[in-house]
C-alpha cells in the first residue's frame, strides 16, 4: 500500500459531499450516451486506464525571464518534488509516473530515488537530459551549443551528459530519454545550418548506440526560444528526419507549445503516426508562443483534435502506436499541484470526448463529403459534458470527485510551507 501524503478520510469526507450529484449526472449522461448506442462504464473503465506523466519540474513555481515570484512551501530538492507528484496521483489517480530532468534531479545514488517513489505508489517515465544551461562547474560551456557545437569537446560533454541520463533513468526504470537541445542562432550567418544539423545527427548516433534495446529515445523540436533566429531542431520535419536517421528506437517529440500561434498540430500528430514516429507528447497550452500554461486551459478544442487523432489510431489499431503522455508546463501565479491536477484532468477530459466521437457516422460523412455533418460530429463529442465520467473514474480509483477542493481541504500546502523554507531559485525551469 503506497503511503498517502493526504489522509484517506479528507478525500472521503469531501467525497461524500459530492457523491448524490455525482450518481444523478452520470446517470443521466449514461442515459443520454445509451441512446446514441455508447456504454458509458465502457467509456468511464477507458478513462480510468489513461495515465499522463508529471515532470518533475512542474511541482516548483517557474518563472520567466523577467522575474521568478516563489511560492509557499516549494520543493526543496526531488525528495520533496516526488511527494508533491504523489499528492497529484492521489486525487487525480490519472499520474502513477514522474518524468525526472538531470541534473536538476540528480541525487548521489539513484537507487534513492527508486525506494522514495516506490513508497510513494509512483513510477518514472522519459528521463529528461539537459544541454540548454551550464551546470555547476562543468567544463565546457553550451552558451553557443550543445549536441551541434562547433567544439567536439563541447559536444562530446554533452553525449556524455546524455549517456549518463540513461544510466541513471536504467537504474529508477524509466524507458526512454528526451532529448530538446536550446542549441540554435541569434543572426544570420551566425551559424552554418547544414554542418549545425551534421553535427547533431552525429552526437545523436552516439547517444543512441548507448540507447539499451527495451528503450526509447524521443527528440523534441521546437520553432525558437532561447535561440530567436534559427533553431537546430525546428519542427516535425527535421524532428521526423531525425528519427528516420537514428533508427528504430528513434521516435518524435510533440510538444504543444512548441509550433508557431495556428499550426495545425493534430495534422502534425496524424502524420507521425502515419509514418510510426509518434514518440508522445509534453502537454501544455499557450495563447501566443512556448507559454507552457495548463493543458487545456486556452484552446481545448485543439487538445480534443489532437484526442481525436489518437484516438482513431487507436480504434484502427494503428501499428507501433504507443505515444508517451506527458505533462510540460511552468507555473508562475497558480499552485503548481492544482495546476498539474487540473492539467490531467483536462487531458483525461479531451480523451474521453474523443472515445465518444460517432466514429462510424464520422467516416460516412467524410465519404460523401458532407462537411458540416462530419464537423458538427466532432462538435457534438466536443460540447458533451464528460465531467460525470473524469469524477466517476477518479472516484473508483480512489481519488476525488472533486480533487481542486480535496486538495485544499487537506491543507497540504500549508503544512508543506511550514517544513520547506522559501528559495529564490529552485528547480523550476521551462523546457
Ligand atoms: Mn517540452
Amino acid at each position: 500500500m503506497a503511503e498517502q501524503r493526504i489522509r484517506a478520510e479528507i478525500i472521503a469526507v469531501v467525497n461524500e459531499k459530492h457523491s448524490v450529484a455525482l450518481k444523478a449526472d452520470y446517470d443521466a449522461l449514461g442515459a443520454k450516451l445509451a441512446r446514441e448506442g455508447i456504454d458509458i462504464d465502457a467509456i468511464t473503465e477507458k478513462v480510468g486506464k489513461f495515465f499522463v506523466a508529471v515532470p518533475s519540474w512542474g511541482v516548483g513555481t517557474g518563472g520567466t525571464r523577467f522575474a521568478r515570484f516563489p511560492g509557499i512551501g516549494e520543493p526543496r530538492n526531488i525528495f520533496d518534488k516526488l511527494d508533491d507528484c504523489a499528492v497529484i496521483h492521489q486525487l487525480t489517480q490519472a499520474t502513477p509516473s514522474v518524468s525526472l530532468h538531470i541534473p536538476w534531479d540528480k541525487v548521489n545514488d539513484p537507487r534513492q530515488l527508486k525506494t522514495h517513489a516506490d513508497a510513494l505508489g509512483l513510477g518514472f517515465d522519459a528521463m529528461n537530459s539537459n544541454t540548454f544551461s551550464d551546470a555547476p562547474g562543468q567544463e565546457h560551456s553550451y552558451k553557443y551549443g550543445s549536441l551541434s557545437h562547433t567544439d567536439a569537446a563541447t559536444r562530446q560533454q554533452a553525449i556524455e551528459h546524455n549517456i549518463e541520463c540513461i544510466e541513471i533513468g536504467e537504474a529508477i526504470g524509466s524507458k526512454a530519454l528526451t532529448v530538446w537541445i536550446g542549441d540554435g542562432s541569434n543572426f544570420p550567418g551566425q551559424t552554418n545550418l547544414t554542418r549545425s544539423f551534421e553535427r547533431y545527427i552525429d552526437a545523436m548516433k552516439a547517444i543512441y548506440k548507448r540507447l539499451p534495446g527495451d528503450w526509447r529515445i524521443f527528440s523534441e523540436h521546437k520553432m525558437y526560444e532561447p535561440a530567436f533566429y534559427s533553431t537546430v531542431v525546428q519542427d516535425w520535419g527535421t524532428n521526423y528526419l531525425i528519427a528516420t536517421e537514428l533508427g528504430d528506437k528513434a521516435y518524435c517529440l510533440v510538444d504543444l507549445g512548441h509550433h508557431a500561434p495556428n499550426v495545425n498540430i493534430e495534422m502534425i500528430v496524424a502524420r507521425l503516426i502515419q509514418f510510426k514516429k509518434l514518440g508522445g507528447f509534453h502537454f501544455n497550452d499557450s495563447k501566443y508562443g512556448d507559454d507552457d500554461l495548463d493543458a487545456g486551459s486556452i484552446d481545448p478544442y485543439r487538445l480534443f483534435l489532437v484526442f481525436n487523432e489518437l484516438v482513431d489510431a487507436e480504434h484502427r489499431e494503428a501499428d507501433d502506436f504507443h505515444p508517451a503522455h506527458m505533462i510540460d508546463q511552468s507555473h508562475n501565479v497558480t499552485d503548481p499541484i492544482e495546476s498539474l491536477i487540473r492539467s490531467a484532468n483536462e487531458i483525461r477530459r479531451a480523451y474521453a470526448q474523443a472515445l465518444i466521437v460517432d466514429r462510424k457516422a464520422l467516416e460516412s460523412y467524410q465519404e460523401s463529403n458532407d462537411a458540416l455533418m462530419a464537423s458538427e460530429t466532432l462538435k457534438d463529442a466536443f460540447r458533451t459534458d464528460v465531467e460525470p465520467i473524469l469524477a466517476m473514474a477518479r472516484l473508483k480509483a480512489g481519488g476525488a470527485i472533486d480533487p481542486i477542493s480535496a486538495y485544499r481541504a487537506s491543507g497540504y500546502r500549508e503544512k508543506v510551507g511550514k517544513e520547506r523554507p522559501v528559495v529564490a531559485g529552485g528547480g523550476g525551469g521551462i523546457v
